[in-house]
């Protein structure tokens, strides 16, 4: 159907069908990228679930490999759920991963490969002493102990691992400690914990220098100066507090503690969860990925054979102020790039819709600078807005004009708007500085019933005596939209399915500007992106 093959992405990461959620043990190792994820063999809806395998030189060509990891001990058999890869002293890789026991209880458990000079890691063996860790101790939830980190080094010289749970009602990213990784004990406190919310999934913990965007080693040396970051998936999204690692105390201090998580920071603001991040030694620098799942009905998957995807790896590290993380697309999708084209020196005054003629408006990439050219009409910030910036995106929304903005970029669009989706900014100005909205508002997105469509939202700074530019990056990939906003301070992830699109094969890209203030755009490049090849290689996930 026009559909299935208008949806399914270009240059995403996505099993050749089927069913798939979290990135699970991503690596690198002896010259070789590893994706393992959440899968299920037998549909496209969550259940079953297994380690699925892929393998990758550049991080945008995979080879789907057969499943790493299968329900067949009694500590897994009800799934292979969630976990990381540590690579041990020696160079050798250990995953560890939670497992749902026969009891429906949830274990941590160990595998190794079990030939470490096989190239791609095929075959993995698990521990003998599995399960590791059982939700034994007192005040522990059984069903709510899962997801553990890759370990590290700490202040004693043994392992280190974060796993989430919920202890005694609280939240907590858990503290275990090892010698040799086989054996672990929990620690009389948690890494961190926080009263009232619900469990924390996929804890990821992480150490990253102000300002520097090469990535740390959490079990090499930690330079002086360094923060850390800690991301727990919790409320349908991935949010992160950023302190340092107390050595006496061996646990997170957050350099701010915010009552209200609501006002937590996020990865992305869009539909983007469970993210997990790795060392990558090959270029020295850190790198998230994130599971972004079908936003259309479990009927249309079942119809499209295939549901979720993960997001363009990204290279994530920590601003100079210390204050919040930046991600940006690994350089290696750029590779992808063809059909440049470039414009400069564009003015866009109130109602100007400029189109981005001559690439594939399903398969593209966009940066785009916006320049203020005065900044006197910006509009009062309000800071109760931070609590809910997609409601603020859905009643501000693209056509409804402002002191600044909304500006940003058209994409998606039928010949006549009826289906669109915008990717914008508005500025405000708080007490000192600037606030800028982005907004990825999905409303109109598609004339199809039953799809979800927010306006999704995020603000970040803006040190209006420092830069006067705001950047828009966008990468259209048919069902997956991710845009970076201000370098990376906001990135929205979206899922769209437009339907008249999807019949006419034929849809345009426009930058627009609906703010009183002219805009300036100093430079817009646009590229279509070819296809990568994912899974698709007569490996096992093509069968
Ligand atoms: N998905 C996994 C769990 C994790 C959840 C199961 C998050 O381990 O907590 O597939 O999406």
């Amino acid at each position: 159907s026009p559909a299935s093959t208008m949806y399914k992405t270009a240059f995403h990461f996505q099993p050749a069908k089927n069913w798939m959620n979290d990135p699970s043990g991503p690596m690198y190792f002896n010259g070789i990228y590893h994706e393992f994820y959440q899968y299920n063999l037998n549909g496209p809806i969550f259940g079953d679930i297994v380690w699925g395998h892929s393998v990758s030189t550049d991080l945008v060509n995979w080879i789907g490999l057969e499943p790493a990891l299968v329900r067949d001990t009694p500590s897994d058999i009800d799934g292979c759920w969630t976990g990381s890869v540590t690579i041990l002293p020696g160079g050798k890789p250990v995953i560890i991963y939670t497992g749902g026991n026969i009891d429906q209880h949830q274990t941590q458990n160990i595998a190794f490969p079990k030939n470490r000079s096989d190239p791609y890691l095929r075959e993995w063996i698990k521990a003998a002493n599995n399960p590791v860790l059982r939700p034994d101790e007192p005040g522990m939830n059984v069903i709510e102990f899962r997801d553990p980190t890759t370990g590290w080094i700490g202040p004693d010289g043994h392992w280190r691992m974060a796993v989430g749970g919920e202890l005694n009602g609280y939240s907590a990213a858990l503290l275990y400690k090892s010698e040799d990784f086989l054996n672990w004990t929990k620690v009389d406190h948690p890494l961190y914990s926080h009263n009232g919310s619900n469990m924390w999934e996929c804890p990821d913990f992480f150490a990253a220098l102000p300002g520097n965007n090469g990535g740390l080693d959490l079990s090499a040396a930690i330079p002086q100066g360094a923060k850390h970051a800690l991301k727990m998936s919790v409320d349908s999204v991935d949010k992160y507090m950023i302190g340092v690692y107390d050595l006496q105390r061996d646990a997170f201090v957050p350099d701010n503690v915010v009552d209200d998580r609501r006002l937590w920071l996020r990865i992305d603001y869009g539909t983007f969860y469970a993210s997990k991040s790795f060392f990558d030694s090959k270029k020295g620098r850190r790198i998230v990925w994130g599971w972004s799942r079908e936003t259309d009905s479990p009927s249309d998957d079942l119809a499209k054979g295939w549901a979720g995807l993960h997001t363009i790896p990204r290279t994530i590290w920590l601003a100079a102020d210390g204050k919040q993380l930046l991600q940006w697309p690994v350089e290696e999708i750029e590779s992808l790039r063809t059909n440049e084209i470039n414009h400069q020196g564009l003015e866009l005054n109130k109602g100007d819709l400029f189109e981005i003629k001559e690439v594939d408006a399903f398969q593209a990439d966009v940066e785009i600078d916006f320049e203020l050219a005065s900044i006197d009409e910006a509009e009062p910030f309000d800071p109760s807005w931070l609590l809910d910036p997609e409601k603020h995106c859905g009643e501000a929304g693209a056509s409804v004009p402002g002191g600044i903005g909304p500006f940003g970029l058209v994409i998606l669009a039928s010949d006549n708007m009826d289906e669109h989706t915008e990717v914008y900014f508005r500025v405000y100005k708080s007490q000192e500085k600037y606030m800028v909205l982005m907004c990825s508002d999905l409303r109109r997105s598609s004339l199809r019933p039953g799809l979800e469509k927010p306006a999704y939202g995020g603000f970040f700074e803006f040190d209006l005596a420092k830069e006067r530019k705001i950047s828009l990056r966008t990468l259209i990939d048919r069902s997956a939209v991710e845009s970076f906003g201000g370098g990376g301070r906001v990135c929205i992830t979206s899922r769209v399915y437009p339907a008249v699109l999807a019949n006419v094969g034929r849809a345009h890209i426009y930058a627009f500007n609906n703010g009183n203030a002219m805009v300036r755009v100093p430079q817009l490049s646009a590229w279509t992106m070819r296809k990568a090849q994912v899974n698709v290689e007569k490996g096992w996930s093509a069968i």
